[in-house]
């Protein structure tokens, strides 16, 4: 099944989440008000802009790889620092298509792993770009459209999520699935930050395609320490591309050729830390946080945020959305 077909049936066929929370809560005028203030605040966190010359052959010195004879689907290799990630996390490309792995930040890796061990450097046909900085372009020709994962081989990184597919094995709104596994996935974070990184890319991609990219993606064979890793992964492009809607194309295939800057958003690491650290008492005192708490803290008493058939999701969506408007909050306060 290509990407195309994954993502186009699954937001035609897409049902209100039972998980997580929030996007009930939020009408639109909430949600246009919610990217805007994050925008305005994810500006501070950090754009990738695309280098001037991207002519693989030209740039001599910065550039190792494979190309084939078909289309280019473009992956960036942590978009800025300190964001593990790659984006987007899967792409489909077909047999001769290349791909293009453009490097954000300084020392990562992409290195071909394995569904079974998305961490460790396989010996099936391997690739690996070695370490790069920032600039760097690594492509790699797409010989078959077997499930190809790639990890970053910077030590820890790939531990914190920086791993990412070509040709994800899908199945269309299968338990095994990326939708068919959140609800469980969420609910079995004990930490809860799952649940609270959950609620805010609904927020944030609340009536967007975006919502719906990579439902599809199938995880049966995929390691379960990995299923919160996936799960990150996920919401993470949904959340750029709700900051950058034009790189979403109808069919669901993501458009990297726009030589504009591409807003990024904060980590999940980074963003949790940072309503971690915030006393949520204190949040309130700063004018522009309470103007945000206040208007959001209404939204949410205002409206029951969780089905009625599940009680226990219910508990904890309230729960995951305080720790959204204390989120919110502290961006503003930041
Ligand atoms: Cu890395």
């Amino acid at each position: 099944m290509t990407l195309q077909a994954l993502v186009t049936t699954a937001a035609s066929s897409y049902s209100t989440p039972s998980y997580g929370s929030g996007s009930s809560s939020w009408d639109s005028s909430g949600y246009d008000g919610c990217v805007q203030q994050c925008i305005a605040q994810f500006g501070s966190v950090g754009t990738y802009t695309p280098p001037t010359s991207t002519s693989d052959s030209t740039d001599s010195g910065s550039y190792s790889g494979s190309s084939g004879t078909g289309s280019t689907h473009t992956v960036i290799v942590a978009p800025t620092e300190g964001v593990f990630r790659y984006y987007p996390f899967a792409v489909n490309a077909s047999v001769g298509d290349t791909v293009k792995f453009m490097w954000g930040a300084n020392e990562h890796t992409v290195t071909k792993s394995s569904e079974l061990t998305p961490c460790n450097k396989t010996s099936d046909a391997p690739f690996a770009s070695g370490e790069q900085n920032q600039s760097f372009v690594f492509t790699q020709v797409v010989n078959d459209t077997n499930p190809t994962f790639f990890y970053c081989g910077t030590p820890t990184h790939c531990e914190k999520g920086m791993f990412g597919i070509i040709n994800p094995p899908s199945s269309f709104n299968a338990p095994t699935s990326v939708s068919g596994m959140m609800p469980s996935v969420i609910a079995n974070d004990s930490t809860g930050d799952l649940a609270t990184y959950s609620a805010y890319t609904q927020n944030m991609t609340n009536g967007s395609a975006a919502a719906n990219w990579g439902s599809d993606i199938d995880m049966s064979s995929m390691p379960s320490w990995s299923y919160d890793l996936v799960m990150e992964n996920v919401m993470f492009t949904r959340n750029v591309l709700a900051m950058n809607p034009d790189q979403l194309n109808a069919d669901g295939s993501i458009n990297l050729s726009s030589p504009n800057p591409i807003m990024v958003p904060p980590d999940v690491g980074s963003a949790l830390a940072a309503a971690n650290n915030a006393p949520s008492s204190s949040a309130p005192t700063a004018a522009g946080a309470a103007a945000v708490s206040s208007s959001s803290a209404a939204s949410t008493s205002a409206s029951p945020t969780a089905p009625p058939s599940n009680g226990a999701m219910s508990a904890a969506s309230s729960k995951a959305m305080v720790a959204v408007v204390v989120l919110v909050a502290t961006f503003f306060a930041l």
